[in-house]
């Protein structure tokens, strides 16, 4: 029998804690004159999987030699009429959408879009009910890979026209790496990201669809949840009694395409006890006129929000710079004031 120490009997049992997934990274933040600050990188090496990295072999993931499959396949649900979707639960394993969640809410910027509509012969301000954000540009355009100018996708010279109301900035490395890997598995391509960050319960998204014309007819939309369970609640455009309720959870994509958006609508109701939720939406605009009312119900003119880790909510976000211009500016002003006075 081994002689152990007393002492040994009274040491804190040491637990095989797993370290944290780090999403720090050495690669430079994403700058565009159309960002109001840097958005940070995620590292290179991030591998966007449904398994998480103990499940595999040598950081590779695991093939169906070993009798499982590379990734788990989607739920079809096609039951409904006119239904087309697939549903990944999930689509990235819980921790990488958990550091992926807080990483997103910490690094971009959001708004709190206000905006005016003509509801029944009357002007009405809409205050959108939740935070939002976005990325991209219709198919007309690219942006230049090293500069982030808008060029015409034909011709790679400068396009300005046809984006007088908006500034449209490309998608960030933390969201293209992520972009990539969703084009992949559901073969389709992209060009915009929306996100929407609902705070709580009460934040929210009524009954639409996203038929508009610039999308294209039937169009493929992916949907990803990053954060708390929140209820899809789907209704028929025709058939009343065709209704669906889809608890989304953390690391699912829901992907709607072909007659989905044309005749069913969705929402995101508001529900007492949820909790704060992310979710991506990656669509494909084939217009300018896709690109000019994503910007404008998705940025906005108003303040932008920035999460606060000590207040744990968003804040309005000033640009220290230009505060310091400011400061600096009415500094001068006073020193001139004076030099006059004496
Ligand atoms: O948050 C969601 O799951 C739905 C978002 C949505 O419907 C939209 O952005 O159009």
């Amino acid at each position: 029998m081994s002689k152990r120490h007393i002492t040994a009997f009274f040491a804190p049992v040491a637990r095989n804690k797993k370290p944290r997934l780090d999403l720090s990274s050495s690669i430079p933040p994403s700058i565009h004159p159309g960002y109001p600050f840097p958005i940070a990188s995620l590292p290179a090496t991030l591998r966007f999987s449904t398994r998480p990295k103990q499940d595999t072999d040598g950081g590779e993931p695991k093939s169906s030699a070993d009798g499982e499959p590379e990734e788990i396949g989607p739920l079809v649900l096609n039951d409904k009429p006119d239904l087309d979707m697939l549903h990944f639960h999930p689509f990235l394993h819980k921790e990488l959408a958990r550091e992926l969640y807080l990483f997103l809410r910490r690094e971009l910027p959001f708004y709190r879009v206000t905006y005016k509509i003509k509801r029944e012969g009357i002007d009405t301000t809409v205050n959108t009910p939740r935070y939002t954000s976005l990325f991209g540009v219709d198919a007309t355009s690219i942006f230049h890979p090293d500069t982030g100018v808008l060029l015409d996708a034909k011709t790679k010279l400068s396009a300005k026209h046809g984006y007088a109301t908006c500034a449209p900035r490309p998608i960030p490395q933390c969201l293209r790496s992520l972009l990539e890997h969703v084009e992949k598995r559901t073969n389709s391509a992209y060009n915009f990201l929306l996100v929407n960050y609902y705070a709580n319960g009460s934040d929210s998204i009524s009954f639409h669809s996203d038929d508009e014309s610039f999308l294209g007819e039937n169009p493929t939309i992916a949907s990803m949840t990053l954060g708390s369970t929140r209820d899809f609640v789907m209704k028929h455009k025709s058939l009343l009694e065709q209704k669906l309720s889809l608890p989304l959870a953390q690391g699912d994509l829901l992907v709607m395409k072909g007659t989905t958006q044309s005749r069913w609508l969705h929402s995101v109701p508001k529900r007492k006890e949820a909790g704060p939720r992310i979710n991506l939406t990656f669509r494909h605009a084939k217009t300018k006129a896709g690109t000019a009312n994503y910007y404008r119900y998705n940025v906005g003119t108003g303040p932008v929000y920035r999460w606060d880790e000590e207040a744990g909510e968003m804040r309005i976000w000033t640009d220290e710079r230009e505060k310091r211009k400011e400061d600096i500016g009415k500094k001068e002003e006073g020193e001139k004031v004076l030099e006059g006075d004496s």
